[in-house]
């Protein structure tokens, strides 16, 4: 009797075990055959009414039964928690992903951003240069005079005899002039040094946007409906603004562009130290002696040449109070924006 349950249950438990494919399913059959109370404890409590002289027959069929239950058992088990093991190492592209804090653009290149766009919109190219130059393409070829004060290492960081950390983004218009010939329509962004005392207005770095036009007959009214249509863009179309006569070793005539204070809306405040006006921009016609140091033919060619400083062109349009909250990084200031 019990020899032949001991043969279901072992032809029962090997169609069992061999279709095992989880670890549930494992803990199932285990529950079945080889817990307290299951089929195996079972056959065993059989034993007690099995004939003296069977027992050690049927008792040494029901260990190796249990023996060889175990063993699959065991070994069932350590494959499948390899398994699991190995499945923790895959990602599961299934589950949401980690959110990256990815920044975002420096206040300064948003407004360089835009200010190029504004002059591609009316056929500015855009051109960039080297930081480092030479005293020639910085002063020389600009008509600076050798006398000049912003000629003193007081005001400019020189590297050498004859290179420096280039004080505005003029040296790239020499270097456009050098190699392209007229007409020329184009900007050059980047940034300028300057070795001067810091404060809340000049830093010893800034960003630099000078534009310049070369052509036959190219007039200070062109100069200045330029300048007015980038200024009605970038400030509000309803903008008043003032030419200023101005000097530049670099243009004849020159001048300075205004706009009304937009704090005391040209009542007079500090901001703009009680005049109602607010310097954006210095501009004129190209100096002859530049298109001769450049090889423009000055009797045929004119032109016309500008510069900002974005630093300064920003903390109008914002409202800020320091030149220095640009260079500070403070994530405080920058997330504003
Ligand atoms: C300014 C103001 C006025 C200027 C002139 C030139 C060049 F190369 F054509 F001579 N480049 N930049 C210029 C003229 C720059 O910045 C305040």
């Amino acid at each position: 009797m019990l020899t032949e349950e001991i043969q279901q249950i072992r032809k029962e438990s090997d169609k069992d075990f061999s279709s095992v494919e989880d670890v549930r399913k494992l803990e199932e059959l285990r529950i079945k055959y080889l817990s307290r109370n299951g089929l195996l404890a079972q056959l065993f409590d059989g034993l007690k009414d099995v004939p003296k002289e069977e027992k050690p027959s049927v008792g040494k069929d029901l260990n190796e039964l249990r023996k060889s239950l175990t063993e699959k058992y065991n070994s069932l088990k350590s494959s499948l928690d390899d398994k699991a093991d190995q499945s923790k190492d895959e990602i599961d592209l299934t589950l949401p992903g980690t959110k990256r804090v990815i920044g975002s653009k420096h206040i300064i290149i948003q407004t360089l951003d835009e200010i190029k766009s504004i002059f591609k919109g009316m056929g500015f190219s855009v051109f960039e240069g080297p930081e480092l130059e030479s005293d020639y393409n910085n002063f020389g070829a600009l008509n600076f005079p050798h006398d000049h004060p912003a000629r003193d290492m007081q005001d400019t960081f020189f590297v050498s005899k004859d290179f420096l950390l280039r004080t505005h983004t003029s040296p790239v218009q020499v270097r456009i002039m050098n190699k392209y010939k007229p007409p020329v329509r184009a900007i050059m962004p980047g940034l300028a040094y300057r070795n001067e005392a810091i404060n809340a207005r000049s830093y010893c770095v800034f960003h630099q946007v000078e534009g310049l036009y070369v052509d036959t007959d190219v007039t200070f009214a062109e100069l200045k409906g330029t300048l007015v249509s980038f200024a009605k863009q970038f400030y509000m179309d309803d903008l008043k603004y003032r030419f200023r006569p101005s000097f530049f070793p670099f243009t004849e005539p020159s001048a300075e562009m205004d706009i009304t204070c937009f704090i005391c809306k040209g009542q007079g405040c500090k901001i703009c130290k009680k005049t109602g006006w607010l310097e954006i921009l210095g501009c004129g016609m190209v100096d002859p002696n530049v298109f001769k140091n450049v090889g423009y033919d000055s009797e045929k060619y004119t032109g016309y040449a500008f510069g900002m400083g974005i630093e300064r062109i920003a903390l109008l349009k914002y409202g800020i109070d320091d030149i220095r909250r640009f260079f500070e990084n403070d994530l405080r200031f920058l997330k504003q924006f």
